[in-house]
């Protein structure tokens, strides 16, 4: 007996040793393996003990490696504590300056464009207009044909745009299919879906073959339509008037040009004054201190013709204006492209 203790306690010293040694919890755990675990040295001594020993010494050598075993247990426990609560002491005496500033993220936001229409469409719902989007690939019917625009009407030269190759026929039979030029395909949408009145905004965007500092080949435009018995070009002078100051300030000039446009009579083409140069004149406005928004009129006859309104009851203006050119106004922008590069130190200015 006097040999199995001391060999049991040599075994408990050399556990405490290595115990004593471990500098991590993994380690710790490693040491108790080699010694308590179901293929540690102590367990295995006990198995080997207990089978060669006697009948009647088996239970006493069995008490005598379990009480071992459970010093062993306690002695892990408490090196597992002991480590815990070095780890608690070392997190608790870390210095935290808590006066630095925090790490902040930063906050995406809307694109200048998407600002001006959403302040453009506030300001019409508050007057009663309704908000309505069609498509951007569009047919010439749509776009041309039922705007007054026949295949062979110069006014199609001005609105030259990419036309969908092999498309045709998709949209009925013979249909040429483009890339809508302006909003006003989404006037005649509306015209044909519901009967006066109609009071709506149509923004949306639009493409065409130009490039320059105020002229994009992809471009935003809103389209107004207002149609009623009564309505005046006074009415569209109003509105127009009342929109300019909400928008840009009472200070904006507004300037209506006369002009033609196939689907309205008369027609205007509508500018304002630039607040950059403060009408002194440069680049942008080509120096005439005004910059052209857009056009609009009292809606042609021919064009309730073809959308089934009876044009001996309704009169309407229509309005179709360029929202980029707008947010070049009102943000100070020189160049069209500016939107559209995607340079997030320019987008970044606009909250
Ligand atoms: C039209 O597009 C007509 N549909 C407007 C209209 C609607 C008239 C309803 C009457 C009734 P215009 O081609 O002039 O018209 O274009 C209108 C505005 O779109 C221009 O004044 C300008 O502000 C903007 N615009 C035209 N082309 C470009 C372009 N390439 N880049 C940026 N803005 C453009």
């Amino acid at each position: 007996m006097a040999s199995l203790a001391d060999e049991l306690q040599q075994l408990f010293q050399q556990f405490s040793g290595q115990l004593e040694a471990a500098a991590n919890e993994q380690a710790v755990r490693k040491v108790y393996a080699d010694f308590g675990g179901a293929n540690g040295a102590i367990r295995l001594k006990q198995k080997e003990l207990i089978k060669s020993a006697p009948n009647d010494q088996k239970r006493v050598i069995g008490q005598a490696t379990n009480e071992i075993l459970q010093n062993v247990e306690a002695a892990f426990n408490a090196a597992l504590g002991r480590l815990a609560s070095q780890a608690e002491a070392r997190e608790l005496a870390r210095s935290v300056d808590v006066t630095l500033p925090g790490r902040a993220h930063r906050l995406g936001h809307l694109h200048p464009i998407t600002l001006a229409r959403r302040e453009i469409e506030a300001i019409f719902a508050q007057l009663g207009f309704t908000v309505a989007v069609g498509p951007q690939v569009e047919t010439d019917f749509h776009n041309f044909e039922a705007l007054a625009m026949p295949k062979d009407h110069p006014a199609r030269d001005m609105q030259d745009t990419f036309y969908v190759a092999g498309a045709e026929g998709a949209a009925g039979e013979g249909a040429d299919v483009v890339l809508r030029t302006h909003t006003s395909p989404v006037q005649i949408r509306t015209m044909l879906a519901r009967k006066p009145p109609v009071r709506v905004i149509m923004p949306g965007t639009v493409y065409r073959r130009d490039d320059d500092a105020t002229h994009s080949p992809m471009f935003n435009q809103v389209e107004g339509l207002c149609v009623d018995e009564g309505i005046t070009f006074a009415d569209l002078k109003g509105v127009l008037l009342h929109f300019a100051r909400r928008f840009f300030g009472e200070e904006i000039g507004v300037r209506l040009r006369p002009s033609f446009f196939p689907f309205t009579e008369p027609s205007a083409e509508i500018d304002f004054s630039h607040g950059t140069c403060k009408g002194r004149g440069c680049r942008t406005c080509k120096n005439s201190g005004w910059i052209e928004i857009g056009g609009a009129g009292m809606v042609d006859p021919e064009v309730f013709r073809h959308v089934g309104y009876d044009s001996e009851k309704y009169t309407g203006f229509a309005f179709g204006w360029g929202i980029d050119r707008m947010a070049m106004l009102k943000y100070g922008v020189d160049n069209i492209n500016a939107f559209f590069e995607g340079d997030v130190r320019f987008a970044r200015q606009f909250r």
